[in-house]
């Protein structure tokens, strides 16, 4: 028997409490027989908000948004035809390492011990299969009883905090309201301590290293975010003037104005400056670097052999691999044992600027859509791109305390609009920006009536080209499978919401843009871009050429003349 203060909850209770203790204000999902008891609860009992989504891959998408600005995030699903809906979410939630829980209201527990068939089941007696599937997706899994509830709601929530992974738990619908034994003290989200030993060991040596280096450099991924050590990052970098450059999965992780950022590193794509601080560097650090081709460069990186590679429990440095590491206290550590350096001075990292606004009743081209979307940025708003041209992004310089929010490594079309409700659900005080195509809209447009419903005033800039461009420079320029119906989207805030306020903007011309953006932020403002289904960015037309190489090798069908849109010349 315990010996810590104990008291008696309902399990549906409980969970709602380790929810909120885990900082989780809101609840996204939809509704089944299986949950509904559960989301009674929520009702009755719990400060937690119901945020009701029209599809649980929505749900789980808005999780994932909601988790990448509050540190956590939960959905609630009802057996398997719920649960099967939000799998790309989670699955992407896994790859981008952001700390989801889905909890699935799942048939009772009398069925199971019985074997009574009930809907939402394949009819067969069998029930573990989403159990099974959902293992695929996610770093720890439990189907709740009344015996192990205390323990496994605290495991799962624990888990997922301190690997930054999701979780799923099955609340079978028939034990919700039965009363546990469950700890007084409030769940405490903490990392692991360092085995003392081992930190000392590992940070004398990274220090040593860092000291006696002559070029060091920072390379961040995401999950110097997701470990919540950016400022540790900086705060290193400014004491031994040494450059970062991030991953474009990072983008934003480090403020684009720090005079030490060195720009995206993506191998052979990145500016030469970016490529040489990297590449020629005496002593890299390299935090949590996961290289796939979208982030080498289609494997053109080259990070130096002596590279120190940091990740969110452990740390390998040439032949030494030390667990037990918690990546903040090596942080920590390194920062107090390194001499401040004032030799090294700033790095001349300089992008090219955007092009400038051309003249007003010009056809609108993405050249002056970017130019016009970079002087429209501001300190601190936060910005949700999806795959496609809106990529171009990645290339415009933000302002201070900006986030970015992409689908990089899973990329995953539409994972920006469900985001969408998640980010301004977290933070509704910041000014969100949806930089979408108008194919990746289609897979996910309907939750726009979620953020009407709740009165957020986002930024939707929409870029209408007819079609999957990015796709058409790959293969089929002109082919039918890249095209798509073309929806009158400016239309849709009324008929998703007849009274609403949103302000629509049909853009043909620059000057149109122009005006579209000088609407104040007091609404929902839809903006919908008309452009040319050959017109790219450069840089997304060359890395889909050189994506077709990679995926369809020198035999494939996108030698055929004219089979993809290229960079004008
Ligand atoms: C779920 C999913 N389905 C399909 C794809 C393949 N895909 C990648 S980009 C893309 C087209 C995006 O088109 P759009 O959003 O219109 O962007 P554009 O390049 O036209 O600006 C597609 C279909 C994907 N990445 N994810
Ligand atoms: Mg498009």
């Amino acid at each position: 028997m315990s010996t810590s203060p104990s008291r008696w909850m309902k399990i549906g209770d409980f969970l709602l409490r380790r929810l909120e203790e885990a900082g989780v204000g809101h609840l996204f999902g939809v509704p089944g027989d299986f949950n509904l008891e559960l989301l009674q609860q929520l009702e009755d009992n719990s400060t937690l908000r119901w945020v009701g989504t029209c599809s649980e891959l929505n749900a789980s998408y808005a999780a994932d948004g909601y988790a990448r600005l509050k540190g956590f995030g939960a959905l609630t699903v009802t057996n398997a035809v719920g649960a099967l809906g939000a799998i790309p979410g989670i699955a992407g939630s896994y790859a981008e390492h952001v700390p989801v829980v889905c909890i699935a209201g799942s048939i009772p527990l009398r069925s199971i011990e019985r074997g009574l068939g009930m809907h939402h089941t394949m009819a067969d007696g069998t029930w573990d299969r989403f159990l099974g599937a959902y293992a695929q997706v996610t770093v720890a899994q439990a189907r709740l009883t009344p015996h192990n509830a205390a323990t496994e709601i605290d495991r799962l929530i624990l888990t997922a905090w301190r690997e930054k992974l999701p979780v799923y738990m099955e609340l079978p619908s028939d034990i919700a309201y039965l009363d546990i034994e469950v700890p007084d003290a409030p769940l405490i989200l903490a990392q692991p301590a360092s085995d003392p030993e081992r930190l000392r060991t590992c940070a004398a040596a990274i220090a040593a290293r860092l000291s006696a280096a002559t070029s060091p450099a920072l390379l961040v991924d995401e999950d110097v975010d997701r470990y919540g050590v950016a400022g540790e990052v900086v705060e290193l970098a400014e004491k031994m003037q040494i450059p970062v450059a991030v991953i474009s999965s990072a983008k934003a992780v480090i403020d684009e104005t720090f005079p030490y950022y060195a720009g995206i590193y993506n191998g052979k794509a990145s500016l030469p400056a970016t490529i040489k601080a990297i590449e020629d560097s005496d002593c890299l650090l390299s935090v949590a670097y996961r290289p796939v081709e979208v982030t080498t460069g289609d494997f053109t990186a080259q990070l130096p052999a002596s590279t120190i590679h940091l990740r969110g429990h452990a740390v390998d440095i040439g032949e030494d691999n030390y667990q037990a590491v918690t990546l903040k206290e090596v942080f920590r550590a390194v920062i107090d044992a390194v001499p401040r350096v004032t030799s090294r001075g700033v790095p001349q990292v300089t992008a090219p600027a955007a092009g400038t606004v051309a003249g007003g009743s010009a056809t609108l081209t993405q050249a002056a859509y970017w130019a016009a979307i970079q002087e429209y940025l501001r300190p601190g708003d936060v910005l949700l791109l999806d795959n496609g041209t809106s990529y171009a992004l990645f290339g415009l310089h933000l302002p201070p305390d900006c986030t970015v929010l992409a689908s990089v490594i899973w990329g995953s079309i539409g994972y920006s609009v469900g985001a969408l409700l998640g980010t301004l659900t977290a933070a509704p005080d910041r000014r969100h920006l949806l930089l979408v195509g108008d194919g990746s809209f289609q897979e996910t447009a309907q939750e726009l009536s979620t953020m009407l419903r709740h009165d957020h005033k986002p930024v939707i800039l929409l870029i209408n080209n007819g079609g999957y461009t990015i796709e058409r420079g790959y293969m089929g320029k002109t082919e039918t499978y890249n095209d798509i119906a073309r929806w009158a989207y400016a239309d849709l805030p009324r008929v998703l919401r007849p009274d609403t306020a949103a302000r629509s903007f049909h853009v043909q011309t620059t000057a149109d843009l122009e005006k579209a953006l000088s609407a104040p932020n007091d609404t929902m403002i839809f903006i919908e871009s008309v452009m040319d289904p050959d017109d790219a960015p450069a840089a997304v037309i060359h890395s889909s050429n050189t994506g077709a190489e990679l995926d369809y090798g020198p035999r494939g069908p996108q030698h055929r003349d004219g089979a993809q849109l290229r960079p004008a010349s």
